[in-house]
């Protein structure tokens, strides 16, 4: 009886050893990478402007309060989709300074061609 209580407080202690190990490999992985949620709604996108490092990578995570949109930044070379309901994650490691524009590319309305916002990329 005995030896089964200790191999089940061995089976615990290799359960929580395994577990510390995961959180921690989730942590690293966020390491230094920054995350910027964005919304997207008709036809603008909160926040509308969004200051990056030139070279310091950022994690946009985008989500959609109404429809579908697009997320379009073509000078950074970005693009995505943007779900209601669901996150979606764009890496961008910017690699010139500057103000660039981004846009909804996905027709959503009358104000569509209006949805834009800026991307300032400081050295
Ligand atoms: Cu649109």
């Amino acid at each position: 009886m005995k030896s089964v209580t200790q191999s089940a407080g061995f089976l615990s202690v290799l359960v929580l050893a395994f577990l510390i190990t995961l959180t921690a490999s989730a942590f690293s992985q966020d390491q230094g990478e920054q995350v910027i949620k964005v919304t997207a709604k008709k036809f603008e996108y909160s926040p509308n402007e969004i200051r990056l490092k030139k070279g310091v990578p950022v994690v946009l995570e985008l989500t959609s309060l109404d429809r579908l949109h697009g997320f379009n930044c073509p000078d950074l070379g970005v693009r995505a989709d943007i779900f209601p309901g669901k996150v979606s994650r764009v890496r961008i490691v910017p690699d010139k300074a500057g103000p660039y524009e981004f846009h909804c590319d996905i027709f959503c309305g009358e104000g569509h061609e209006g949805m834009t916002g800026k991307l300032i990329v400081e050295e």
